[in-house]
């Protein structure tokens, strides 16, 4: 077994033996109650999962292994001359449950250096797309034909002992994380830069490497896409892309096709996809005003011009938080840190003074602060990345370490199939009438 699967096993093992005992002693115990309102408004605020990887909290945001983003920043190794965090260093933290040392985290990039083959059939496969398909639509389907490598899908066909669900899951997990930067990067190299594919540089880290797959050499994007890469990584278990893979992992789908769901799901626009919707939100807004710098007032009037036409406004609102994300301010210090005199950048800066008092002002919104998305788009296009169209995949690069150290544990844990209980309206008319006792009442 190499290091960090060893080490793993014998920290997996000490948690479900003390999660045995937590249940026989305290299972019974009630954790909440459920309104029928939250039955039919998105299970909002129910607990209902366990994911141990991090924990979001509404006021302060996201913890990883009780770590916020600025402790990461500071705690985690670096890559030599760098500030930002080693992606490599919080899966080992979401994985392990201890910070890593600069040897783990070492480690980490070897292995995943070692199990980055991309086999031929993969870029194929994402050749006989048209040119055009849209990036996430590329991604998924190079996801799915990779699931021809499932160490999890061979043994489970070949009749493998339920104790050992955790040691392949492991295994795929640990591929599909090194191969992902190099598709990809593919994709993006396929529809942006004339199919002139970059090969992988092995002296770089997971997140530097994939930067230069893309094509950027600056530095400065690499450190990006370092923190990039950290902060994207995990939001607890119950966002759709994270409670997809467990979803659908549960019914012992291996990881490919596990992760392949997630990222469907991320695809949409309330979820991963806002990204790339509030670079085009202020591009089509300079766009209408004929300007590169609109003013507060026009973004105010732009901003109230979008919620009468019926449609959100990207990058604002949560389902969880009621502050501002600390991913948003992580990306601000970057911005402030290297770019404080960008156009764009300073215009999100400027709409995040605008937009908050006015989604304020509207009673049934319940957050009206920045989440991640609001920020991402605009560093990016600092560099040159200007193709929006590309940025959730960015998104889906990151997410995988969380997703997939979750399922690890998941595994590890023996969690069942989920499958929550669903009732129709008539039968909830029914209860209502007294007619039914579908809750026990
Ligand atoms: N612009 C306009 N309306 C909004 C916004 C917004 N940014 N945020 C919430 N609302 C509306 C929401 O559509 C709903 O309207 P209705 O009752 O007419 O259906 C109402 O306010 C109540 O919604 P909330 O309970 O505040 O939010 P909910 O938990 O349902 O949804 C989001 C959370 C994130 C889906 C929602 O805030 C949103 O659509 N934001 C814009 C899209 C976005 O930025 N998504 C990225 C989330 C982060 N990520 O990366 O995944
Ligand atoms: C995420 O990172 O998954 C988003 O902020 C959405 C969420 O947490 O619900």
């Amino acid at each position: 077994m190499g290091i960090i699967k060893d080490t793993f096993k014998q920290k997996a093992d000490a948690a479900a033996a003390e999660i045995k005992d937590i249940l026989k002693e305290h299972g019974n115990k009630v954790i909440g109650e459920v309104t029928l309102s939250q039955a039919y408004q998105g299970m909002r605020g129910i607990t209902g999962l366990v994911s141990e990887t991090s924990l979001l909290d509404s006021q302060e945001g996201i913890r990883f292994r009780g770590y916020t983003i600025p402790e990461l920043q500071q705690k985690l190794p670096k890559a030599p001359g760098g500030t930002e965090p080693l992606p490599e260093g919080l899966f080992y933290l979401m994985l392990i449950g201890d910070l890593p040392t600069k040897d783990d985290v070492e480690h980490v990039t070897n292995v995943w250096q070692r199990r980055s083959h991309v086999p031929n059939h993969v870029f194929e496969a994402i050749e006989a797309l048209p040119v055009n398909t849209h990036p996430m639509t590329q991604f998924v389907v190079a996801i799915m034909a990779l699931q021809t490598e499932s160490h999890f899908a061979k043994r489970y066909a070949e009749g493998m002992n339920k104790k050992d669900y955790w040691d392949a899951v492991f295994d795929d997990s640990m591929d599909l994380i090194a191969r992902l930067p190099r598709v990809a990067a593919y994709i993006y190299r396929r529809k942006y830069k004339d199919g002139e594919h970059i090969q992988p540089n092995g002296l770089l880290d997971w997140a530097g490497n994939f930067a230069h797959m893309l094509g950027y050499e600056d530095e400065e994007f690499k450190e990006l896409m370092r923190l990039y890469m950290t902060i994207h990584a995990d939001h607890e278990g119950g966002n759709v892309s994270a409670h997809a893979v467990h979803l659908v992992g549960s019914a012992l789908a291996d990881p490919y096709l596990s992760f392949a769901a997630g990222m469907n799901g991320l695809a949409g626009p309330l979820h991963g996809l806002a990204n790339q919707e509030v670079v085009k939100w202020i591009f089509e807004m300079n766009e209408d005003l004929k300007t590169d710098s609109p003013t507060k007032d026009q973004i105010a009037e732009y901003v109230k011009k979008t919620l009468s036409e019926g449609k959100v406004v990207p990058g604002y609102g949560h389902a969880v938080l009621r502050k501002t994300d600390p991913r948003f301010t992580a990306q601000m210090e970057f911005g402030k840190k290297h770019m404080p005199d960008d156009k764009l950048v300073q215009t999100v800066w400027n709409v995040y003074e605008v937009v908050p008092p006015i989604l304020q002002s509207m009673a049934k919104i319940k957050n009206p602060w920045p989440n991640v998305d609001a920020h991402s788009g605009s560093l990016l296009v600092h560099y040159g990345m200007v193709e929006y169209e590309y940025y959730t995949v960015l998104f889906g690069v990151s997410r995988v370490l969380g997703v997939m150290a979750s399922l690890c544990w998941s595994r590890a844990l023996g969690f069942p199939i989920e499958r929550p209980k669903s009732v129709t309206t008539e039968l909830v008319k029914k209860w209502l009438k007294g007619e039914d006792n579908i809750w026990g009442e």
